[in-house]
């Protein structure tokens, strides 16, 4: 089932998602109607709280080299610590939550990566570039923190304008 991408401002953004204890079919079920939300809506990552669930699940599936988005790659995370990061790079960051923004933003290039999969299994990953601000995004997303909060105070200001003009535009 498609469910609904919550939108900035709503409020909702802001909260501090909760830790998954039950791994039942529940959460499957879920983690597979994000999918679905993330795929129609063309994203390459989704944090629950995008879909007003405040829990600490992410999902990512990035685009190979052809472009193509298959199933395999995607990649479920849950309840996620980082553990070790290193180095600095800028990519140009948007969000489902924020449409039709994007903007330059500095990560680490890479992190190591401590989580639990659909089952409950701990595993660890290095991630690297995009699989590496990727998952830096949809962590801040766990946090209640938005790619916008990073810009410089005229950048923001200047997406703030530009962000409610076009709210109020779509709306007439
Ligand atoms: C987060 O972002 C991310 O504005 C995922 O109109 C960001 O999937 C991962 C999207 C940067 C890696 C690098 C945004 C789709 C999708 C839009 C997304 C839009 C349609 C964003
Ligand atoms: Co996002």
């Amino acid at each position: 089932m498609k469910l609904p991408i919550v939108v900035y401002p709503d409020k909702r953004l802001k909260e501090i998602s909760k830790e998954v204890a039950v791994f039942d079919t529940a959460l499957h079920t879920f983690l597979d109607d994000m999918y679905e939300s993330m795929m129609s809506s063309n994203g390459i990552g989704l944090a629950a709280i995008q879909v007003a669930n405040p829990i600490r699940v992410l999902i990512v599936s990035l685009p190979d080299e052809e472009g193509n988005q298959s199933k395999e790659s995607l990649l479920e995370v849950i309840n996620p610590r980082i553990v070790s990061s290193k180095g600095s790079i800028f990519y140009q960051e948007g969000c489902l939550s924020v449409p039709g923004f994007y903007e330059d933003i500095e990560r680490f290039e890479s992190i190591e990566l401590e989580y639990q999969d659909r089952y409950g299994e701990v595993h660890m990953l290095e991630a690297e570039e995009l699989l590496s601000i990727a998952l830096q995004h949809e962590i801040e997303h766990l946090q209640g923190k938005l790619f916008i909060e990073k810009l410089s105070y005229s950048r923001r200001k200047k997406f703030e304008k530009e962000y409610k003009k076009k709210l109020k535009e779509n709306k007439k």
